[in-house]
């Protein structure tokens, strides 16, 4: 039998990045991507250019958040965001170091999660990181941080990262 059960869709909010070869070109395949593996995109942020964080002595990083819908787990989102990233020729020299492309899973609805070394949903440092708030709080001003209480929007305004994160469109 048959059974016409409603798929629920999910919520991800992702930031994009990289800081080498066409970074543009990057971002925009990778959307492309994600819209083909994990779910539709339904807001996408401009463009900003932000200074490295960490590791400063790199190329400036060209950033952008989306947000899309799904019906993945956090978990898969994040799995099939790693394939994506490998698709486009990832290089990962270090932690901090220069990269083509860079998905990260930030939230996830209102989800709490924690599984060590491999998935933390709110993402434990998007608080402090203005290359992320900004982005993101273009395209979802009102959403609330689950653990914060406190919305994007609150939370971009109110940081100390002083690091230069221009909007280019
Ligand atoms: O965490 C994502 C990769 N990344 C970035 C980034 O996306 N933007 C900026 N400005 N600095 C970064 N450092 C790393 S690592």
């Amino acid at each position: 039998m048959m059974l016409n059960k409603a798929l629920d869709y999910g919520t991800a909010y992702l930031l994009l990045g990289g800081n080498l070869g066409d970074r543009e070109g990057n971002l925009k395949k990778a959307i492309e991507l994600l819209n083909e593996k994990i779910g539709k995109v339904t807001l996408v942020s401009s463009l900003y250019e932000t200074a490295a964080w960490g590791k400063t002595d790199q190329p400036a990083f060209l950033n952008q958040a989306v947000v899309l819908q799904t019906q993945l787990s956090a978990l898969e989102v994040l799995n099939r965001a790693l394939d994506i990233e490998h698709e486009l020729g990832r290089i990962r020299k270090d932690k901090w170091g220069e990269r083509l492309i860079d998905i990260d899973l930030i939230l996830f609805n209102e989800e709490v999660i924690n599984i060590p070394n491999k998935l933390q949903i709110p993402h434990p440092h998007m608080q402090n990181r203005k290359f992320v708030m900004e982005p993101l709080a273009e395209i979802a001003p009102n959403v609330m941080h689950p653990v914060l209480g406190e919305t994007m929007l609150s939370i971009s305004r109110n940081m100390e990262d002083r690091l230069e994160v221009k909007k280019i469109g």
